[in-house]
């Protein structure tokens, strides 16, 4: 029997009447997939309830915050706590000294840290202080890799711009983009071409250390020990965006998995605990240039909020005292194990490239390196497969080019019913 999503539909009609798109981010609107959007009303757990009562098993964690699942105790009891004192001073708290000190504990690269609000302005802020700190302009990015909206990122970026076929974006004047160049992932040899033409205009360089915005791209080692050593070289500032894989691929991030240091770190999701918090920090020297310890402005209303605040200490306490990775690691493994036996039976070409708590299922038999290798990734099938899924209460990255999380939350019967409903979907799309 099909799911009924009668309210659902009816309300993303009313949204679509005010919200462009009836969605606040494009990620979110099923472009990729077609169909509308389910509308949410509660989570819990590992779990998902949409407005006509259905319930989903979620492996989006709402884009990757929710690592400790839906509404744990100790976040939302830190919350409460937070929520009683004042929602916001506008002033210096305690608890923002609190989380800088948790994050730079964690992530020994960050010496100083400052808390931004979203992913976005922890990137943007970044890669203003590199240029700031090098007096140089010229930043490379790659293919695919989606840092926020920012509008000199915004080129050839993943996420919702590649799902969207729009992955440079109107409305960004040439000037904003003259100075960004986009370089495939995981090409050493076009990277040293490019440092060998331009090195010494090179402000940074900015990568998702795992992707996550094109689907899960793993680097190989050799790309993240030349980019060190080509960085080092000519002085230009390497920017690790661990908004998505901080605190989630290991505790420390991508650079404590691959052990590479990059000079500036940007981090979100986790970071915030399902509440919206980003951060950027890095070498001392560097972030000594931020205002007003130095001239480089950058500020913000809502920025160290005390209840964001709460939920990021206590998302951040709790994974320090629990360590899930481990488990993770094993339950993670343990369902694209199981995902990629169950295509291989019913004839599907696929890859399902894993890192930590993270992984995408391409509909694509070539190993997914890049940009150029994950646009052929059969699309038409992964859309049937979402909606076969969604169906049958599994709510995944309504995207091929999107990155799926599991949480603490999810038990061994979630993995198992997920399975269950793979089977059932890998049938009817073969
Ligand atoms: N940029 C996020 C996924 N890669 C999407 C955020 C959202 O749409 O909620």
């Amino acid at each position: 029997m099909a799911l009924v999503r009668t309210r659902s539909q009816a309300h993303f009609a009313r949204a679509q009447q005010v919200i462009p798109g009836g969605v606040n981010s494009p990620a979110r609107a099923f472009g990729g997939v077609s169909g509308t959007p389910v509308i949410m009303d509660r989570a819990d757990g590992a779990y998902l309830y949409d407005i006509d009562g259905n319930r989903f098993i979620d492996y989006i964690g709402s884009w990757g915050p929710h690592i400790l699942g839906h509404r744990h105790p100790d976040v939302l009891n830190a919350i409460q706590t937070a929520l009683e004192k004042g929602t916001s001073f506008g002033a210096p708290c305690e608890l923002e000294t609190e989380l800088a000190e948790r994050v730079i504990d964690a992530v020994p690269s960050i010496e100083l840290v400052r808390m931004v609000n979203s992913g976005t302005e922890a990137t943007m802020s970044a890669i203003r202080v590199a240029r700031g700190f090098t007096g140089r302009n010229v930043l490379i990015k790659f293919t695919g890799c989606y840092h926020g909206h920012v509008d000199s990122l915004l080129v050839k970026a993943g996420s919702g711009a590649l799902t969207l076929g729009t992955p440079s974006s109107p409305g960004i004047p040439a000037g904003c983009t003259a100075d960004t160049l986009s370089l495939e992932y995981n090409d050493c040899q076009q990277l040293e071409e490019t440092f060998a033409n331009r090195g010494s205009e090179i402000a940074c360089v900015i990568l998702e250390p795992v992707v996550g915005n094109m689907g899960v791209v793993i680097p190989t080692s050799e790309f993240l020990s030349t980019l060190r050593t080509l960085c080092d070289r000519h002085g230009t500032v390497l920017i690790f965006d661990e908004v998505m894989t901080g605190f989630r691929v290991a505790f420390g991030g991508a650079q404590e998995r691959f052990q590479i240091r990059p000079d500036m770190t940007t981090l979100g999701k986790i970071i915030g605990g399902g509440l919206p918090v980003g951060a950027y920090g890095g070498r001392r020297d560097i972030m000594s240039v931020v205002s007003p310890a130095g001239p480089v402005y950058q500020a913000g209303t809502l920025s160290g909020n005390p209840v964001a605040m709460a939920s990021g200490i206590a998302t951040l306490k709790t994974l320090k005292a629990t360590n899930p990775y481990p488990q993770l690691e094993q339950a993670t493994s343990q369902l694209t194990t199981g995902l990629s036996a169950l295509a291989t039976a019913a004839g599907i070409p696929h890859m399902i490239p894993r890192v930590g708590s993270m992984f995408t299922l391409f509909f694509n038999p070539d190993v997914v390196t890049n940009h150029a290798v994950a646009v052929k990734s059969d699309t038409a099938r992964f859309a049937r497969y979402f909606h076969a899924m969604l169906e049958r209460g599994v709510y995944l990255a309504c995207s091929q080019y999107e990155a799926n999380f599991v949480s603490a939350a999810h038990s061994e019967a979630d993995l198992k019913s997920t399975l269950n409903a793979a089977e059932e979907a890998f049938a009817l799309i073969r």
